[in-house]
């Protein structure tokens, strides 16, 4: 396989099932292949949570401890005020982070919302952050308003398969969530999409569910990959554990399948080793949520994940840092030209 194809959005199950296949060793090497083609391999890129809106949420995802249809220990909150969102942007920027994303369990924005969440997304812009959000479903007339306030991304996940989804939500549809990315796609804003693993799916699960983000085209330009937390309460608070290895190799053929796509080691962490994490950033994850809570759970402290970086030589990517398209292009021209000089030389040498 040549590690700078061109991405493609016709994966086959058959193709997807035999790299999940591969010897792990090897799944490991073409991954990281493909992740130094086109990204610097000690980048991560940062992005710090904020609940704006907290539980009483009308969807029934089976993990969610803001679903209002689940007894958990959450407190709830009103829509925050937009300058205590700005406050804690303005700390996440401090700590290092280069993008805020703003989390609100709903099951869509009422236009009176809307009018606040515009205002977030300019006062956070304003402090030079990328910003995301993540509201629940949107009408186009939403997402053009909210990407004429400026916002950079929109999170919506598919979650898991088309086939296993039912089993875990049934108060909207897998269709619904591919209609708001396309309208999302449509205003203009990136994409982040991806799903959660550990919920009781099965390995055809992991591949269908990769299958459909790589279906996207363009892309998610941000793929989180979330390890279930399972939290008491929720109906899936005693699921069996899925095996770190398994969730590794998801990420390398994320990694494979989305080439260009920043890769997120999303939720989860809080309960992974960090020699898990390691493994993760070597299958080509290349962005964490930094900050010590996600939306309502626990995220590792951030000295902890400073100290994490420090051990593995990682460092924050900044948008400096993170190459630009001209210079991506410039960067594998000189790789192929390497690549046929080397070859000229083993041929003159033979
Ligand atoms: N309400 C909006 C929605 O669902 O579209 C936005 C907020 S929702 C909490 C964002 C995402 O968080 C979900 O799509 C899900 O993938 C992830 N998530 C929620 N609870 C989780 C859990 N217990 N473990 C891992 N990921 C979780
Ligand atoms: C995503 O894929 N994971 C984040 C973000 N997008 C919004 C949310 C994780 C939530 C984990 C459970 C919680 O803290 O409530
Ligand atoms: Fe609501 Fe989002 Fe949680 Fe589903 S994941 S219950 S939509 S907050």
């Amino acid at each position: 396989m040549i590690a700078t194809a061109a991405p493609r959005n016709d994966w086959t199950l058959e193709e997807i099932n035999a790299l999940f296949a591969l010897p792990f060793n090897d799944l490991l090497f073409q991954a990281q292949q493909v992740h130094r083609a086109h990204f610097d391999p000690n980048a991560v890129q940062v992005s710090t949570l904020l609940s704006i809106k907290t539980g009483a949420c009308p969807e029934d995802c089976k993990y969610c401890p803001q679903s209002g249809h689940y007894t958990t220990q959450l407190e709830k909150e009103k829509l925050l005020e937009i300058e205590k969102v700005v406050e804690q942007a303005q700390a996440a920027k401090q700590a290092g982070a280069s993008r805020f994303c703003m989390g609100a369990a709903w099951r869509s924005p009422r236009d009176k919302d809307l009018l606040v969440v515009e205002e977030m997304v300019r006062q956070v812009k304003a402090l030079g952050l990328e910003t995301c959000m993540t509201l629940g479903m949107v009408n186009d007339q939403q997402a053009t308003r909210l990407a004429a306030a400026g916002l950079d991304y929109y999170n919506h996940n598919l979650d898991t398969s088309p086939d296993y989804y039912g089993e875990i939500i049934t108060t909207r549809t897998y269709s619904d969530r591919l209609e708001t990315l396309a309208t999302v796609r449509e205003a203009g804003m990136k994409v982040c999409s991806g799903g959660i693993l550990g919920m009781g799916e099965g390995a055809q699960d992991r591949s269908a569910l990769l299958q459909q983000l790589a279906k996207l085209s363009p892309h998610p330009e941000s793929v989180p990959i979330n390890m279930l937390v399972k939290v008491p309460g929720t109906p899936l608070e005693n699921v069996e554990d899925l095996d770190p290895l398994e969730f590794i190799r998801a990420i390398a053929v994320a990694r494979i399948m989305m080439p260009q796509s920043h890769v997120r080691l999303s939720a989860g962490r809080e309960q992974m080793s960090e020699s898990t994490q390691a493994l993760a950033f070597l299958a080509g994850a290349n962005s964490i949520f930094y900050g010590d809570k996600l939306l309502t759970t626990s995220n590792p402290q951030a000295d902890r994940d400073r100290a994490l970086f420090a051990k593995l030589g990682l460092h924050p990517e900044t948008r400096e840092t993170c190459e630009s398209e001209a210079a991506q292009s410039e960067r594998l021209a000189q790789q192929q030209l390497n690549q046929r000089a080397a070859e000229l030389a083993v041929d003159a040498s033979v």
